[in-house]
């Protein structure tokens, strides 16, 4: 098939998904045309089946606002038109799948192609549900061919908001657990023997509750030695870095920056924390799960689908510092629990979300659509 995707480029689990499932199909045989305003972030390579294009935009005095909409419309119709494109795949609702509408408008009958639109979970909580973009999603989502959306939890929030005709199906985020798992890895570059590694992987906004990590943290080395280290980046780093310096704790945190390897690094780690205000589906844990480590996360939306309380990690309430810090302590303090946290968490890794059946839904999902 000829498969066309456009996905928001930049390190988001929504962009990440989108270039996972364009290379997957690539490998399949499928030929696959990313439209992006910049390189998706994990496409760190060539690859045989997969083309990228840019869109262009124009700087012009009278734009206050460049028209990036328009431009990435005009692209899709320019590459659907030029590629043959079967089935145009938007993930993350606004822009992409309105985009991918009103480019289909514009092409002859014989170049229409199918659209598959996929939810990720702020396309509808944040942005979707937002009254100046309300009708606009509920636009997209009805008027594409199939809606997807990452965890049941958020197709059940799509229809509580927007009340569509046809739901959204739930197909699950998977993992490559080839790339994603436990490896010897020199974890000297972070912290001294001794000390264990607690690693927080976000874009750093405000759902991601990033200072939480830092307050929880301070409570938790107070009890075990250890060393936090920070991958990513975003606007909340420096407010971060102030409650860090306030506590005491900022020289025994390593703020990292972002990193598209991130499967070189995750296996450093004796547990993950991400006590997000809510997560559609959680990538993250997803990938921690994979290298065997024990998850802390927060019991918000999708996560308690991926995260197996007690089992693969613990689940808090959001905002409760208190309790993720004597979690954290009790999985630090006790190897054989924090070792078979995380044996359990790649069992349910590639159990639950493995990549080939995953891909496979989306194949045969493209297939009806095509008849
Ligand atoms: O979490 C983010 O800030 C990025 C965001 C995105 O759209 O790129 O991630 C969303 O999609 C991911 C992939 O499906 C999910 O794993 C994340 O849970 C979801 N984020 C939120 O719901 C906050």
């Amino acid at each position: 098939m000829k498969i066309g995707i456009t996905c928001h480029p930049s390190a988001g689990g929504s962009g990440i998904l989108a270039t996972e499932l364009g290379i997957a199909l690539s490998e399949r045989g499928h030929e696959i045309h990313f439209v992006t305003f910049d390189p998706p972030f994990r496409l760190t390579r060539t690859y045989k089946n997969i083309h990228c294009h840019y869109v262009e935009f124009v700087s012009y005095p009278l734009f206050t606002y460049p028209p990036f909409s328009q431009a990435l419309t005009t692209k899709i119709a320019e590459v659907a038109e030029e590629q043959g494109i079967e089935i145009w795949h938007a993930h993350y609702a606004i822009p992409h799948a309105f985009a991918a509408l009103a480019a289909r408008q514009m092409l002859p009958p014989g170049k229409q192609f199918k659209i598959v639109t996929t939810l990720h979970g702020t396309d509808i909580t944040l942005v979707g549900s937002d009254p100046s973009f309300w009708r606009l999603t509920r636009y997209a989502m009805q008027n594409s061919d199939a809606v997807t959306a990452v965890s049941n939890w958020l197709t059940d929030e799509t229809q509580r908001e927007f009340d569509l005709e046809v739901p959204p199906t739930t197909i699950y985020n998977f993992l490559n657990t080839d790339r994603f798992s436990s490896r010897p890895v020199r974890r000297c570059d972070f912290a001294a023997d001794g000390e264990k590694i607690i690693m927080h992987i976000s874009n750093f906004r405000p759902v991601k509750r990033v200072t939480d990590v830092v307050r929880a943290f301070k409570k938790i080395v107070d009890r075990v030695p250890a060393k936090l280290v920070m991958v990513g980046d975003g606007p909340e780093r420096m407010s971060t870095v102030g409650v860090a310096k306030q506590l005491g704790v900022r020289d025994r945190i390593e703020f990292l920056g972002k990193h598209p390897d991130i499967h070189e690094i995750l296996p450093c780690a004796d547990l993950v924390f991400q006590p997000s205000e809510h997560e559609s589906f959680g990538l993250v844990p997803l990938e921690a799960m994979g290298c065997e480590v024990p998850v802390l996360a927060t019991a918000s939306g999708g996560i308690c689908e991926v995260v197996e309380h007690g089992v693969t990690g613990y689940l808090c309430e959001v905002g409760d510092t208190d309790a993720m810090a004597a979690y954290a302590v009790e999985i630090l303090s006790d190897p054989d629990k924090q070792r078979e946290m995380g044996r359990r968490g790649r069992e349910r890794a590639m159990r639950v979300f493995p990549q080939d059946e995953k891909v496979s839904e989306y194949e045969t999902l493209y297939r009806r659509l095509l008849g």
